[in-house]
């Protein structure tokens, strides 16, 4: 094998964000971009998690998207150049961020490298992305992303080797210079864990009986997982999985399962002959976002109600140890873990913070606002597990989703929720318009804002209970009377100036109040949001341009 070194002058840009580097396509198109980034990573190993790549096993895989072969490519090249014994490549270089994250697990890898860009848009003007498992299957932590962040800042030169492009389309072992290259089926591994989690056979009863679910792949990465799942081991109807064949530009749509980029499937709840239950997932498909007949529940809510009936799974049947959700999302599913008397944490945005808990056992279970749910069966957020983990309380419930959602909220009272974002914005203002309210937070607590008191105010930092590390300036939180919340961040997955996202919580207590809209429930919110960070002032913006 014929070792290659190749000089190359440092990008300044490539920090990974919430969830690995994302660029748009035409920046990890340039020469030596990908490489770099790939290098530094291999280069940041041995002090950063102990051992560097050489002789171990690694797996690759991505959601698909355009782009995704050419840098499978160069990064196998990298790969046998750097030593690397052994590579698991889903084929066509296609895994779900969690089916990756099953592999890396199932097959006890060093660690993996995952091509996505997630929910961003794709397509030659779209996003790329690139991120790095470590062992335990979750995504790299912060000093392992911060010392990947300083090898790109100082590396000289990258390793390859010349090949010919590996084949990558059917199952097969090969070598390419020193190093084994298997191509695998990327469903079979994560299909086998879902069986061991969830009572498949009760899921067959519930398709027996007529029970219809869409499921919206939205032409991203979980089509063929969706299709072997729901189609061909739980028996639904063929045509319960649409959008179902992952295209490199997700046939120009948003791969974003919200309302707005997945309105075909609110439509097709609403319809009066619409299935019982609907979901869709991300680009990746780590996101889940589900629908029940009188529309989209949120994924606070979601969160809440699978904690609180967690049991229902065979998984779960000894309960939960504890759970946490990310700062920002709803605090529904600490009422559920007050209720059942097991711990709860509230850690940074990013599923990475939440490897260290599942690790040591500390929590089962936890959550984002933006769509994200995960158990300690991997260590991403993983979006069919969590459609399967609805449906199997819908087995065993024999109630409508939307009754169970407003009996969750009888019990528990309800959170309403929304995200306000405001993006493509300069990112010197929106930096700006944090760092102002930085300054004012200790003079916010006992001010009045609209009709409400504030309670409360701080700069989010976070100190992990498991390894003590920390992370300073994770948004701002503003408490008001009456169990409502602000939170104020900016985005760290963008790749086109910077977006603001305003998060808003309204606590109600009264069942009677519960089936209002929740645009309407947060309208006195929303205003106090604006007005507190003087948003139209400092950005020039009157309203949002996403309300999740
Ligand atoms: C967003 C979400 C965050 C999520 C991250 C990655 O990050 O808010 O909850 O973990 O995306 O999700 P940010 O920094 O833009 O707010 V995925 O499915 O896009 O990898
Ligand atoms: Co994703």
């Amino acid at each position: 094998m014929d070792i290659r070194t190749i000089a190359l002058t440092p990008f300044p840009d490539q920090r990974p964000g919430t969830s690995g580097l994302r660029k748009k396509v035409a920046v990890f198109q340039r020469p030596g971009y990908v490489e770099a980034f790939v290098q530094s990573l291999f280069d940041a190993l041995p002090e950063a998690v102990g051992d560097a790549v050489a002789g171990k096993t690694l797996v690759l895989g991505g959601d698909g998207r355009f782009f995704n072969d050419d840098a499978a490519q160069i990064i196998l090249r990298l790969m046998a150049a750097n030593g690397v014994g052994r590579v698991l490549v889903g084929r066509n270089c296609l895994l779900s961020t969690p089916a990756a994250s099953a592999v890396i697990r199932s097959r006890r890898a060093f660690g993996g490298i995952v091509l996505s860009a997630s929910h961003n848009p794709g397509g030659p003007h779209g996003d790329f992305g690139i991120k790095y498992d470590v062992a335990n299957g979750g995504p790299a932590p912060e000093r392992v992303t911060e010392a990947i962040y300083h090898c790109s800042r100082q590396i000289a030169a990258y390793r390859t080797i010349d090949a010919a492009p590996v084949p990558l389309d059917r199952l097969c072992r090969l070598r390419l210079g020193d190093m084994a290259v298997e191509i695998i089926d990327p469903v079979a591994d994560y299909a086998e864990l879902m069986e061991r989690i969830f009572d498949f056979e009760r899921l067959r009863d519930l398709f027996r009986g007529g029970f219809r679910l869409r499921f919206d792949a939205l032409h991203a990465v979980t089509g063929p997982y969706a299709s072997e799942i729901f189609e061909r081991r739980l028996g639904a109807p063929v045509g319960t999985a649409v959008n179902a064949e992952p295209l490199p530009d997700f046939a120009g749509g948003h791969p974003d399962p919200n309302p707005t980029y997945a309105a075909g499937l609110i439509a097709a709840l609403a319809a009066p002959d619409a299935p019982d239950f609907g979901a869709a997932s991300d680009g990746d498909g780590d996101r889940n976002m589900v629908v029940s007949r009188a529309g989209p529940i949120a994924p606070s809510d979601s969160l809440a109600i699978l904690a609180a009936n967690a049991r229902l799974v065979p998984w779960f049947k000894e309960g939960l140890s504890g759970v946490a959700r990310s700062m920002p999302t709803s605090r529904a599913v600490d009422r559920v873990a007050a209720a059942l008397g097991i711990p709860h944490y509230e850690t940074p945005t990013g599923w990475k913070f939440f490897g260290s808990l599942l690790d040591a056992g500390q929590i089962a279970l936890c959550g984002e606002e933006s769509a994200g749910t995960g158990s300690n069966h991997l260590r991403e957020k993983d979006g069919i597990w969590a459609v399967l983990f609805w449906l199997s309380i819908l087995a065993v419930r024999h109630e409508p989703a939307a009754e169970i959602v407003a009996g969750h909220w009888r019990r528990f009272g309800r959170h309403f929720y929304a995200r306000h974002d405001y993006e493509y914005l300069p990112a010197d203002r929106a930096e700006a318009l944090l760092d102002r309210l930085r300054d004012r937070i200790p003079a916010l607590p006992g001010q009045r804002a609209g009709a409400l008191v504030i309670e409360g105010a701080d700069d989010f930092a976070y100190t992990d209970p498991v390894d003590g590390s920390t992370a300073m300036h994770q948004g701002i939180r503003i408490e008001l009377a009456g169990g409502a919340r602000i939170v104020y961040r900016l985005s760290g997955t963008g790749t086109e100036g910077a977006t603001l996202r305003v998060y808003l919580e309204r606590f109600e207590a009264d069942p009677a109040r519960h089936g209002q809209a929740t645009g309407a429930a947060l309208a006195g919110l929303a205003e106090i949001a604006a007005n507190l960070a003087d948003i139209a002032g400092m950005l020039g913006r009157t309203r949002p341009d996403v309300v999740a």
